[in-house]
């Protein structure tokens, strides 16, 4: 048979445009990373053409004999990683893993207790513009106005009035260690299911930066394995043995439709690399990046939310360096100066989400690239030089050639 090709078609041309990007540019937005070859070779398999609705050995489509060791070696790997007795890895994302989880344990109406979106929190953690903030009443707990930590007090007092079915921890842009046992202990006392969404952290997890949610009483914890954890574009869910039947019946046939087998097996690749040693250091390396990224920025007089960071990320508020400059301002500068990461609310933010004034700075990618303290104090010395020169398209220009220098030396996908 012959296949149509055409070599000259303009996504082809556009996905090598983007692998220049990704090798001449700064990635640093906390949710990114760049994946191995092994993971991108899954996801670029033949593992696509299949239809395998179901889970192994219990399958609506004939032809599974190779999906379903594949799966069964997805779950066994997560679970190993984790420490965790059941696990799902057929979430298409970290949204569909949670309303997965709220489709398993909630009826609509139902009390949930999580952190808000301009905390730190996630849009699936009851945002009103999300599906989870339309179908269950939410009820957000913050960050304390004086250290930025998650207030627990707050947390605690939230749940002992409102008698949440389901307690939500986790975050998108927070910097700090989230303690999973004091959850558990206001979870128990208040007689709430407990889940931990680690999308952000699983790869710290995994790595033993952070503390495992599965050994310190949470029931459920969902997670992206694209972040910290380097793998392909998706979610999972883990938990424990009681709740595993209905979680699964609630991801299919509730929720999804046929889960994507090429993805399923580049996560599997994804689970093997993370328990690796080299893993282990990676992921103490991330910490330590932020960490000298977060103490150059201060350096430059930039303030972070909570004074610093203990994970991937920092969150940097723009309002006391400059009144006048927004995130998405400063956003679009470093942009133009060949530095990618996100505007970001920040705890009581006066500017509305599509503008804000913080920004989110993770270091998951660069230090997959190879770059360390040292690279980290030049990249915080970038990004002042950009917020300050934002006007002087010249600055600018001269900024991103030696972010293109500094990149040569780290080239994730060379030619
Ligand atoms: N988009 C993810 C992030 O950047 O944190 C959350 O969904």
């Amino acid at each position: 048979m012959s296949w149509p090709s055409n070599p000259g078609d303009e996504i082809l041309t556009l996905i090598d445009r983007e692998v220049e990007r990704q090798n001449t540019t700064i990635q640093l937005i906390a949710s990114e990373n760049f994946t191995s070859p092994a993971v991108i070779k899954a996801t670029g398999s033949v593992l696509t053409n299949k239809y395998s609705e179901g889970y192994p050995a219990k399958r609506y489509y004939g032809g599974n004999e190779v999906i379903d060791e594949v799966e069964n070696v997805a779950r066994d790997r997560a679970k190993a990683l984790f420490n965790a007795p059941h696990a799902n890895v057929q979430p298409h994302s970290g949204a569909n893993a949670n309303m997965a989880v709220y489709l398993a344990l909630l009826t609509p109406g139902d009390t949930v207790v999580g952190l808000g979106l301009d905390q730190g929190g996630h849009l699936t953690h009851g945002s009103p513009v999300n599906a989870s903030g339309k179908l269950y009443n939410f009820v957000s707990y913050g960050v304390t106005p004086g250290d930025e930590r998650i207030d627990m007090d707050q947390v605690r007092d939230i749940a002992r009035t409102e008698r949440p079915k389901l307690i939500v921890a986790g975050a998108t842009a927070y910097a700090r260690i989230i303690d999973p046992q004091p959850f558990r202990e206001i979870a128990d006392e208040v007689g709430a299911i407990f889940l931990f969404d680690a999308a952000h952290i699983a790869g710290l997890i995994a790595g033993g930066q952070h503390p495992n949610p599965m050994e310190h009483g949470a029931d459920i914890m969902t997670f992206t394995t694209h972040k910290t954890l380097r793998g392909p574009r998706g979610g999972a869910i883990l938990c424990t043995e009681a709740l595993a039947d209905t979680i699964d019946k609630s991801v299919f046939p509730g929720f999804q439709g046929g889960p994507l087998d090429h993805v399923i097996a580049a996560k599997a690749l994804a689970f093997a690399e993370a328990a690796t040693p080299e893993f282990r250091q990676y992921s103490a390396q991330v910490v330590r990046n932020a960490s000298a990224l977060a103490e150059a920025l201060v350096g430059h007089g930039l303030r972070l939310v909570s004074g610093g960071t203990d994970n991937h990320l920092v969150l940097v508020d723009l309002r006391s360096f400059d009144p006048d400059l927004s995130g998405k301002k400063a956003r679009l500068a470093l942009d133009r100066a060949g530095i990618s990461l996100n505007e970001n609310t920040v705890p009581e933010d006066p500017r509305p989400p599509y503008i804000t004034s913080g920004l989110r700075i993770g270091t998951p990618a660069v230090t997959t690239q190879g770059m360390a303290e040292p690279e980290m104090v030049t990249v915080a010395g970038l990004i002042h030089r950009t917020l300050v020169g934002r006007e002087d398209e010249a600055e600018l220009a001269a900024i991103k050639d030696e972010v293109q220098a500094l990149c040569s030396k780290f080239v994730p996908y060379p030619a």
